[in-house]
């Protein structure tokens, strides 16, 4: 039997999924949820109540308490972990974990004391900024500034200077905290940190999770010499090298093959961010096909055949875990947009599906929506804007077809938009996250995309990525092998774009555009 393991290291929640590569299936999942079940580390929602929104830090030990109850959990079903071949994992992408004592250089794990308190002394910083963080604004301009601009950023690592992603991070906790910085000898990310616990060894980050940091170098690979000098003093001493995600990095520590009883030498695969396993997770990693999640924030990513970067320097540049790169497009004006909009004209969700499909066609009868209830990153918006242009019933929200319409339309107008410099058009887009089950919503964006529309039923694509990621390593099997047997389509929901609808979106794009540009973004 082949079973892999895969552990995704989640904002809320630590979950495992266990896939039999021969038979093709999913052989368990369990979960422990940070809140609920660890109640003792104070983090209802995972991460530490801080009175200030922007700051948001996790406690590190937290993450390796779950790890240890999580297995006992799967333990307690008689499952039998020597059967298991390989284990990968992902994490919350940008959170970073500071140790004054590299885990290599640390004792082996003892069986005798828990893990927790073996790698509390490890720590410099008790807490780990998380991607909810947005304090760094200022170290942000800094990194910029001293690198020549954040189109320099960008284009080395693919993203502006962000708030949440590690190296602003790290220049406030060195600016803020020099001496607890001075004291870390090495500087790692939830995914590395996780994989680093269960080898019982310091595991490099890949360069799927390395490129959200703002310090790697897409091209080459390595630390950006310029971005790490922008950052903070001595910091290339702090880091591993980067290494493709395909990289095994250790075998499991023998405490862990004592206590759950893992056979010896059990390989562990790099961890990787929680978005690149996804897109193994989705079955996405040919560029081709797409992939939208449609939850409280709407993103958008696929697979590039080239480590382009978006001009307008909104979307990101990841690594793709099955090498190249991929696009990750945040949209923060999601289902709580299309919520207030069904709220103010009074839909039920069937009706707000019927009203797209039934009422209303591709164009909306021109009637047209800048659709940003709430500030959006992409594009940038710090205040809200909504801006309503067609008929007087229209623009007063009493057209409750058309207004539900102008919404998705808008919205998928925008995915495309701010996917283009991809330079990849997708045949086809998998759609996933609660809205998925709207066939309104769908028709909306196959015919904006023009692409065939799937549907895929996996509960937690970052944790079967990371499961399928060990498989590909273990068995050999092709990605495609693989898809077939563990991603598969919903026959049920297939949507198809029609021509005469994918002709009507050429005026609303180009007035869509023209209104970007108005805004200046
Ligand atoms: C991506 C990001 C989030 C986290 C969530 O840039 O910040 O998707 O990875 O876990």
């Amino acid at each position: 039997m082949g079973l892999y393991l895969g552990l995704d290291s989640s904002t809320q929640s630590l979950s495992a999924l266990v896939i039999d590569s021969d038979a093709g299936q999913v052989v368990l999942q369990e979960a422990v949820n940070f809140g609920q079940d660890l109640p003792e580390y104070g983090s209802p929602q995972g991460f530490l109540p801080n009175p200030d929104p922007q700051r948001r830090h996790a406690d590190p030990l937290l993450w390796v308490a779950a790890l240890e109850l999580l297995l006992s959990k799967i333990a307690k079903t008689g499952f039998d972990f020597s059967a298991v071949r390989g284990v990968s994992g992902s994490g919350q992408q940008h959170g970073s974990v500071y140790l004054n004592t590299r885990i290599s250089d640390a004792p082996a794990w003892s069986n005798a004391t828990p893990l927790v308190e073996q790698v509390r002394p490890l720590l410099s910083r008790a807490s780990a900024p998380i991607w909810l963080d947005s304090s760094t604004t200022a170290e942000c301009g800094e990194i910029a500034a001293a690198v020549g601009g954040d189109s320099v950023v960008v284009s080395v690592t693919g993203s502006r200077a962000i708030e949440r992603f590690t190296g602003p991070q790290i220049r406030k906790f060195w600016k803020t905290e020099p001496e607890a910085y001075a004291k870390t000898v090495e500087v790692t990310l939830v995914s590395a940190f996780m994989a680093s616990i269960l080898t019982g060894a310091s595991a490099p980050i890949d360069f799927g999770d390395g490129a959200g940091m703002n310090l790697l170098d897409l091209q080459s690979g390595a630390w950006s010499p310029a971005l790490l000098a922008a950052t903070a003093p001595d910091l290339a001493q702090k880091l591993l090298p980067a290494v493709p995600s395909a990289t095994r990095v250790g075998e499991l520590s023998p405490y862990f093959v004592k206590r759950f009883g893992f056979a010896p030498g059990t390989p562990v695969l790099a961890f990787t961010g929680d978005n690149p396993s996804s897109l193994v997770g989705m079955g996405a990693t040919e560029p081709g096909t797409a992939v939208i999640s449609l939850g409280t924030s709407d993103t958008v990513f696929a697979a590039m055949r080239e480590p382009r970067t978006d001009p307008r320097g909104y979307g990101h540049v990841f690594g793709n875990p099955a090498g190249g790169f991929m696009c990750l497009i945040g949209f923060a004006n999601g289902s709580l947009a299309r919520e207030e909009v069904a709220r103010r004209v009074g839909l039920s969700w069937p009706a707000f599906e019927a009203a797209i499909l039934q009422q209303t066609n591709a164009g909306n009868d021109d009637n047209s929506m800048l659709p940003y209830f709430f500030p959006e990153m992409t594009p940038k918006l710090l205040e809200p804007k909504l801006e309503l242009e067609g008929s007087p019933a229209f623009r007063a929200f009493q057209d409750p077809p058309a207004n539900a319409r102008a919404i998705v339309e808008a919205q998928a107008l925008s995915m495309q938009r701010h996917s283009d410099w991809i330079g990849e058009r997708p045949r086809s887009v998998r759609v996933t996250g609660g809205a998925s089950k709207n066939r309104g919503i769908l028709q909306v964006i196959a015919d904006v995309f023009d692409a065939r529309i799937e549907t895929i039923s996996v509960s937690n694509s970052a944790a079967l990525g990371a499961a399928l990621r060990a498989a590909h390593a273990g068995t050999g099997l092709s990605w495609a092998d693989l898809y077939a047997r563990f991603v598969v389509a919903d026959a049920s929901v297939r949507v198809e774009s029609s021509p005469e609808s994918v002709r009507a979106y050429a005026e609303p794009r180009a007035k869509f555009a023209r209104k970007m540009q108005a805004l200046g973004v």
